[in-house]
């Protein structure tokens, strides 16, 4: 890896703390920052393309809702054996799209990724047979989690599937903390300093509002979907697999 694309956003200390952006020097160093921050990353990122050749329906449309580089949209296209698909990748931050459309030129998959600057609650979702929330829902409004759930369970199709990853806590006090602490000394043993690690929770306490497992499941049942089981867990770091 290149120097310059290694995550070093907050190893000086930081006078003014602000709310994390998922802005241009974000963007930048990104996937060394997936890579050393979200536990089993590359395990989720290949089975989505182990679940979308066995999901995704021929004539339907694949959604990467928080697509950030890409990474999920481009696993679903690996995997896709499905006739007449359509891949759709949204995000709402400027940075990452330019980056995507910027990284595609030269890709000569079968299925075009349409890369799509918008906010996911504004965007439409019809005919889908696979939905992936890769740590996404985890950064929006909690009051409109329910509303977006909802709107995704009624644009997919029968026997389709929604991937739903999420940092997440625990409703026992002793055990979340526990596995906070270790999911520390796993960004520390991925050379992440205490200063890194501290000054990057104080940015995203704000920002990214996890839930339980259960908080989870249950707004997913009563959106409609037929079952909703943790198919990947490591620490506090999840991934669900709904079926409408
Ligand atoms: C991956 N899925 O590599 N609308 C659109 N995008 C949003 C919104 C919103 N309301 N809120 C946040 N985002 C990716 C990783 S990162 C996860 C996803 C993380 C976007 C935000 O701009 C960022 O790119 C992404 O959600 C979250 O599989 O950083 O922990």
């Amino acid at each position: 890896m290149n120097n310059s694309n290694k995550d070093r956003i907050f190893s000086e200390a930081i006078k003014k703390p602000q709310d994390f952006v998922f802005d241009e020097r974000v963007a930048a160093v990104f996937p060394d920052m997936l890579l050393r921050s979200i536990p089993g990353y590359p395990a989720i990122i290949g089975m989505i393309e182990t679940l979308t050749a066995q999901f995704a329906q021929n004539n339907t449309c694949l959604y990467d809702l928080g697509c950030s580089l890409g990474a999920s949209a481009q696993s679903m296209q690996k995997g896709l054996r499905a006739e007449n698909c359509r891949i759709i990748a949204v995000d709402n931050s400027r940075a990452m799209i330019d980056s995507c459309i910027a990284a595609q030129t030269g890709n000569n998959a079968a299925t075009r990724i349409e890369y799509h600057c918008d906010d996911i609650l504004n965007c439409e979702i019809e005919d889908a047979s696979v939905v992936v929330m890769n740590f996404t829902l985890q950064f929006v409004d909690k009051a409109r989690r329910r509303e977006l759930l909802d709107r995704i369970f009624a644009g997919m199709r029968p026997n389709g599937i929604f991937i739903l990853s999420e940092k997440v806590r625990f409703e026992d006090q002793a055990v979340n903390k526990l596995l906070i602490e270790v999911y520390h000394a796993f960004k520390k043993a991925n050379g992440y300093s205490d200063l890194e690690i501290s000054q990057k929770r104080a940015a995203l306490e704000n920002v990214l509002i996890p839930e339980t497992i259960k908080d989870h499941r249950d707004r997913l049942i009563r959106s409609g979907f037929k079952s909703a089981d943790v198919w990947f867990q490591c620490f506090n770091f999840m991934s669900m697999l709904a079926i409408k």
